[in-house]
């Protein structure tokens, strides 16, 4: 992963130096999205989060706890279903009910999942096979999550361009809000490993960070290493991961040495985990860089992750912001739509650097 240089490169204006997001928690950045020290100094935070890592902690983020305990309530009375019951609203094409495979190109991993489309009219439609009983209950609770995350990503992303000194701050939110955003919902359900493999417990619970070398194979500490999700980086705009106390994210991020290293994140139900996701590497120009990420299901308790991703209409038009393109620094991908990038996507693995494909010269 190519890391940018530490400042956000758009600012025009000299600027105090950003405040350095804490380390809280094994190398994560972490943001309080409430700090004191005004928005100005936050902005600056997120923008070198985003330019650094491409992913943060968001802490004290302002989203109520009833929509996402309902949500998860409803979610988890869903995967409690039998087998035939859940297959009702399956097989995912690419929305639904899906369980293991991943895409339609051979992508695997230990999971089920709801995979929703997040506008309210999709919702309403999905809900009939997820809660054959009372779909209107089900599509308010996620409606009402939708709203509070997106309004979140928002703010996120108005930040970013607050911080990264764009002539529009609101370039990159605008693209979310829009009626016919193709914004999407994951509900990731990942069993216990313990109960499926009979692997011994302490190989199962104890992952620590795995080092990549360089022919590309995992240094592997644990034998009960399985992937959950495999690596990949997410195309939309961001997205917003929350989850239960139950680890299992690992993010690929460079160590002290420039080594890439699979860094596992620590649970925080409390908080949101945000991802820069490929079309902001593209519309910043490749200062800010998709992060790659993973799930290992190596936990002896259920994992349930929740993540918004955040996406523009299908006919917008994903071109770098003219601010980004300088003499040092040409254009790095041609311009396309999301349904393009959606289309190419579709027709490749999970783990495929999809971007590159887009790639001038
Ligand atoms: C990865 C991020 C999101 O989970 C997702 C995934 C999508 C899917 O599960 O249908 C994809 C994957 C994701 C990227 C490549 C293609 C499409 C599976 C796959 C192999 C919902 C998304 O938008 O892209």
């Amino acid at each position: 992963m190519v890391v940018p240089s530490t400042t956000p490169v758009m600012r025009q204006e000299t600027v105090a130096p950003p405040p350095p997001p804490s380390h809280a928690g094994g190398g994560i950045p972490t943001v309080d999205m409430f700090a004191p020290g005004g928005r100005g100094a936050l902005s600056r935070q997120v923008a070198r989060a985003c330019s650094e890592h491409g992913f943060f902690r968001a802490v004290n983020h302002g989203v109520a706890p009833g929509p996402a305990a309902r949500l998860d309530a409803a979610t988890a009375a869903f995967f409690a279903l039998a087998p035939h019951d859940k297959q009702r609203a399956g097989p995912p094409s690419p929305l639904g009910y899906g369980c293991r495979s991943i895409g339609f190109n051979g992508d695997a991993g230990e999971l089920e999942y709801l995979l929703l489309h997040a506008n309210p009219a999709a919702v309403a439609h999905g809900a009939r096979s997820i809660d054959t009983a009372d779909p209107s209950r089900f599509s308010t609770v996620v409606n009402e999550y939708v709203g509070a995350v997106r309004q979140l990503a928002c703010e996120i992303l108005n930040l970013l361009g607050e911080g990264l000194g764009l002539k529009d701050p609101r370039s990159f939110s605008k693209l979310i809000t829009d009626t016919d955003s193709d914004s999407l919902l994951r509900i990731n359900h990942y069993p216990p490993a313990c109960t499926i493999h009979k692997l011994d417990h302490d190989d199962q619970c104890k992952m620590k960070s795995i080092v990549r070398t360089k022919n590309g194979n995992d240094v592997n500490p644990s034998a009960g290493a399985r992937i959950g999700f495999g690596e990949h980086s997410d195309p939309q705009i961001i997205s917003l991961l929350r989850a239960n106390d139950v680890n299992g994210l690992q993010v690929l991020l460079p160590n002290s040495d420039g080594k890439e290293v699979w860094v596992q994140v620590p649970a925080d139900p409390s908080a949101f985990f945000v991802n820069v996701g490929d079309l902001l590497q593209a519309l910043t120009n490749g200062k800010l860089v998709s992060v790659r990420h993973r799930v290992i299901a190596s936990a002896c308790r259920p994992r349930l992750s929740t993540i918004y991703f955040a996406a523009p209409p299908l006919h917008a038009r994903i071109s770098a912001l003219p601010e980004t393109i300088t003499a040092g620094s040409p254009r790095q991908y041609r311009p396309f739509t999301w349904a393009e990038y959606k289309k190419t996507m579709y027709s490749l693995r999970l783990s495929h650097s999809r971007l590159d494909l887009f790639q001038v010269g």
